[in-house]
This record gives C-alpha cells, sequence and structure tokens, in this order.
C-alpha cells in the first residue's frame, strides 16, 4: 500500500483502431504521455522518444496545502 502522503497517477492515451485509422501502425495512440510526463517531472524534452514498452514510471514531489506530496506517476502505452 502507498504511503498516505502519495498519489498514484495513471497515464492513458486512447488508441485508434487499426481497421478505422489511415495513420501507419506505429503512431496509433501515441499522443503525447510519456512526452508529457517526462516534461512535467524532468523538464525535458525527446523529438524522438520512442514508444514505451508495456509501462513507464517516473515521481514528482510536489508541495500542496504546505505539505510535501509526492506524485507516483505511472505511463501505460496504448497498447498493453
Ligand atoms: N511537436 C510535438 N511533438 C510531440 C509533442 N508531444 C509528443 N510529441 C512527439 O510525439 C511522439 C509520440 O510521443 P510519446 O510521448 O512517445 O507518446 P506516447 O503517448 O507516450 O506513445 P506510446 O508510448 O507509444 O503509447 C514523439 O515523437 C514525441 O517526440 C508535442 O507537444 N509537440
Ligand atoms: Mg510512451
Amino acid at each position: 500500500m502507498l504511503p498516505k502522503s502519495t498519489f498514484k497517477v495513471v497515464m492513458l492515451g486512447e488508441g485508434i483502431p487499426f481497421q478505422s485509422s489511415s495513420l501507419p501502425h506505429p503512431l496509433l495512440g501515441r499522443v503525447g504521455k510519456t512526452s508529457l510526463t517526462t516534461k512535467y517531472c524532468l523538464g525535458q524534452f525527446n523529438e524522438n522518444e520512442e514508444s514505451t514498452i508495456n509501462a513507464s514510471y517516473l515521481q514528482k514531489e510536489i508541495e500542496l496545502g504546505g505539505q510535501k506530496k509526492t506524485l507516483a506517476i505511472w505511463v501505460y502505452h496504448c497498447c498493453a
């Protein structure tokens, strides 16, 4: 169980059914989940970001109501 000062955040990106999409398969669901999370947690952006394999994890320390909290952020690949 997570400590009370830790909030779990899950990033999900809706995929597009392959049959109804005109996009090439590698682009399906690549809505920028990892990029948004990496920018928020680490202040970095990689324009050649690789597609996440299954899931990735980052943490961000924040202050809320004068108290220190931790965001535990899970990023799931759209097709995981
Ligand atoms: N120009 C631009 N490109 C972006 C932005 N956000 C993400 N990208 C690019 O879009 C592509 C997909 O971004 P990702 O963050 O990998 O997307 P994702 O949703 O994590 O994709 P999966 O891990 O495959 O589910 C990458 O090449 C990024 O560099 C943005 O705000 N602007
Ligand atoms: Mg990703």
